[in-house]
């Protein structure tokens, strides 16, 4: 990717949604059936009604896209005292339960939320109706946008399937491209320390019963979007707090013949605002790690990948490696990787360190991630 390409990457994240309310959470393929299992969250101000509000899922599987699956209205009810609204379709209990301040809205789509390829919209005014064909010629630009609704947030998942379309970028949100090995089960919202949205992950999840806990399915490494096994959240927590991760991922891996990109974010917060960073990677896993400080352990083991990128900063494969935060403590860093130097199937882990000038030390590690040679 190009240096200017990514900068609008990173210039356009997280400026897209201002609205006040957001999708926090989505669970559309539990383990077993369906029904009884799926879930979206949304977060926003503290006890705030969501008047004239609806969660709209636009259909996008082959000749059904642009259908209006479903039109959920959220008017009836106002976040919780912590700003969260559960919508769950039962109220079999959940594992864990969620937060007695959060709202619980029960509503039962039917039939289930389709686990192919779909956009899921937060919006207010006149929503569609079910069934209506926002794309009647199936281009993948809705033909007159979604007339009478104002979109707050959106973001598409697809399983890959031949002419299928996302439509979350047009409506101003996030799209995922599809990963190559598993159409996702669950979108986990990331936020700032501020509250503010940061990126959104993907996974599959897997649960030892029908009401959860759903943990991330990391042991098939059916995860992307910067989750990692053993940093920051680990599984759903419907209907609490989503927790953080501090580096970002836009795709799960990059293809060992073409070769490719995949853009990391850097949020390593305000205290970081405008101290240099470094960005290290490794193909000898996270853990244990190195001890850089008693409070700020690197998530990468040694390896010759490791030592090299401390001798070999900004260059194309990992740029910028080295450089300064902006005023948010954040930045962008691309790992590119060339055609048919790695085999497939080889699994990369990257993580950036924030460092002190004087007295020279170690401010903050960022949680790991992987990049997976496809
Ligand atoms: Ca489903
Ligand atoms: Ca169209
Ligand atoms: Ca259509
Ligand atoms: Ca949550």
């Amino acid at each position: 990717m190009r240096t200017s390409a990514l900068f609008a990457a990173f210039l356009s994240f997280g400026a897209v949604l201002p609205a006040q309310f957001t999708i926090s959470e989505v669970l559309i393929d539990g383990p077993g059936s369906d029904d009884g299992l799926e879930f979206i969250e949304i977060r926003g101000p503290a006890s705030t009604p969501l008047t004239n509000y609806y969660v709209l899922i636009i259909d996008g599987d082959g000749s059904n896209a642009g259908d209006i699956d479903h039109v959920i209205p959220l008017g009836s009810v106002s976040t919780g005292a912590n700003g969260l609204l559960l919508i769950r379709d039962t109220t079999a209990v959940l594992q864990p339960p969620p937060d007695p301040a959060t709202t619980v809205l029960v509503y039962n789509p039917t039939p289930d939320i389709e686990n192919g390829t779909s956009t899921f919209v937060l919006g207010f005014g006149n929503p569609p109706s079910v069934g209506a064909d926002l794309d009647a010629d199936d281009d993948g630009v809705l033909d007159n946008g979604i007339p009478g609704f104002t979109t707050v947030d959106a973001v598409s998942i697809t399983d890959g399937g031949n002419n299928d379309r996302m439509y979350a970028r047009q409506l101003g949100g996030t799209e995922f491209p599809y990963n190559g090995e598993f159409t996702p089960d669950c979108l986990y919202r990331i936020y700032d320390e501020t509250g503010a949205p940061f990126g959104w992950t993907v996974a599959d999840v897997v649960a030892p019963g029908p009401t959860g806990p759903f943990s991330f399915d990391f042991a098939a490494n059916e995860v992307q979007g910067g989750l990692a096994e053993g940093y920051g959240p680990q599984g759903l927590d419907p209907g609490r707090i989503n927790g953080r991760i501090t580096l970002w991922t836009n795709v799960y891996g990059v293809d060992a013949a073409n070769g490719g990109s995949q853009v990391m974010v850097l949020d390593a917060g305000q205290a970081n605002a405008g101290l240099p960073y470094l960005f290290l990677g490794s193909f000898a896993g996270t853990r244990p790690g190195i001890a850089l400080h008693p409070t700020v352990t690197l998530p990468l083991n040694f390896d010759p990948y490791l030592v090299a990128l401390t001798g070999l900063i900004n260059t194309p494969l990992l740029n910028p490696s080295f450089g300064v935060l902006d005023g948010r403590g954040r930045t962008a860093c691309a790992f590119t990787l060339p055609p048919g130097v790695l085999p497939p199937d080889i699994v990369i882990d990257h993580a950036a360190i924030v460092l002190r000038p004087a007295p020279f030390g170690f401010t903050f590690a960022s949680t790991p991630a992987r990049v997976v040679v496809q």
